[in-house]
């Protein structure tokens, strides 16, 4: 979706616009609430290729049978620092929230413990899933797998999704360090908003059907395939995220599920993994003035700015101008809601 700005809603008024999508289309009322906030606070935060713009991608997946919107999680408690959940084939949002309050009792518990979800899909940025954690004191990091898009270093064919991985850590007298990032040189969301608007990419993010390098996004997409970023070092991490979060958890690793039979699907059915601390049982009492201080420092340094900080300015204009849309982009979002 295009981004003119005419129209400025509340983060209320999206969130109840998104929720009314995802519920007309199949999704039970407290999931729809769930992803409606997840992805208003994207579009809110200026996440734009995870915000509004996923929301025909969340119906065409729903309307395809390929995702259940009505899903239970069951939560699992399979040690003492350790929550198992089966998302029997919903959302990873859902999900997560069903188990938090299991694991953040391990964690206040042990100091530390992890969530493993399979049978999961997850489609928005995952900024949303750890920052919450930080805003409460805790430590945390979590990764999810995608759909096969993305080359192997060296490679020819694609065996990893873009891969992201998020980090949260309370800071003091700020709002918490975050940073999120797909393992990929460039998200395959991104990919699509250059295709759609005519825009080449930068050098060295995809190549062709054929295997050669390519800046056109068009020929990323028309059966080429995306490149981990930072060579053989985001590789690994590419290759450690399916571990984590397929190998570990019991769901399928980004080349293994098969969507061929559900037409427009395109969730990825994967599975996400979790760690959260508890950063007070380091029996560092200063723990978030250490983390403003090295913060400070690569700013001093020179450093241009945080990650997260872009997305805490856009969400402030948001809070006092609303969050902007295209006219266009708002008609096609009321048109998914009545229809
Ligand atoms: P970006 O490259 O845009 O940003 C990655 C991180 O770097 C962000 O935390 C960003 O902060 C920060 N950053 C960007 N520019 C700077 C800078 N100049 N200085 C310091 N920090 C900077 O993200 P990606 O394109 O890699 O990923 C986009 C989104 O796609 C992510 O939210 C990711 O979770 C999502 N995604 C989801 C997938 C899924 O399977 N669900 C798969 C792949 C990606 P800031 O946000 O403040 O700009
Ligand atoms: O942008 O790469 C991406 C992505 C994959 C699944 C959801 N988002």
């Amino acid at each position: 979706m295009t981004k003119t700005t005419d129209i400025h809603l509340s983060y209320a008024d999206l969130a109840a616009l998104l929720q009314k999508i995802f519920v007309r289309n199949g999704v039970s009322e407290e999931n729809a609430k769930i992803l409606a906030e997840n992805c208003a606070s994207c579009e809110r935060d200026g996440s734009l290729s995870h915000g509004i713009f996923r929301m025909a991608g969340y119906v065409s997946s729903l309307a395809s049978g390929w995702v259940d919107g009505k899903a239970v999680a069951d939560v699992e408690d399979v040690g003492p620092a350790f929550v198992r959940v089966d998302a029997k084939g919903g959302f990873t949002q859902p999900a997560m929230l069903a188990a938090r309050p299991l694991l953040i009792e391990k964690v206040k518990a042990n100091g530390v413990a992890v969530l493993a979800i399979r049978r999961s899909h997850h489609f928005s940025a995952l900024w949303p899933d750890v920052e919450p954690f930080a805003e409460e004191g805790f430590v945390a990091l979590s990764v999810v797998n995608s759909m096969a898009c993305v080359v192997p270093h060296g490679g020819k064919k694609a065996v990893f999704g873009t891969n992201p991985i998020a980090f949260a850590s309370p800071r003091a007298g700020a709002a918490p360090f975050v940073f999120d990032q797909a393992s990929s040189a460039i998200a395959h969301g991104d990919v699509q908003i250059a295709a759609r608007a005519g825009h080449d990419l930068k050098p060295g993010m995809g190549v062709d059907r054929d295997g050669q390098p390519t800046t056109d996004p068009k020929a990323i997409l028309d059966g080429g395939a995306l490149l981990p970023f930072g060579g053989h070092k985001g590789n690994s991490i590419a290759l450690m995220v399916e571990i984590l979060s397929a190998a570990l958890t019991g769901g399928y690793f980004s080349g293994e599920f098969d969507w061929s039979g559900h037409k427009g699907a395109q969730t990825p059915f994967t599975g996400q993994f979790f760690i959260v601390i508890d950063p007070e049982r380091g029996g560092n009492d200063v723990f978030a003035d250490r983390v403003a201080g090295i913060c400070d420092l690569v700013l001093e340094a020179g450093q241009e700015r945080l990650p997260g900080e872009r997305r805490h300015l856009t969400r402030a204009r948001a809070a006092e101008a609303g969050i902007p849309l295209s006219s266009e982009n708002y008609e096609k979002l009321r048109a998914l809601a009545e229809s």
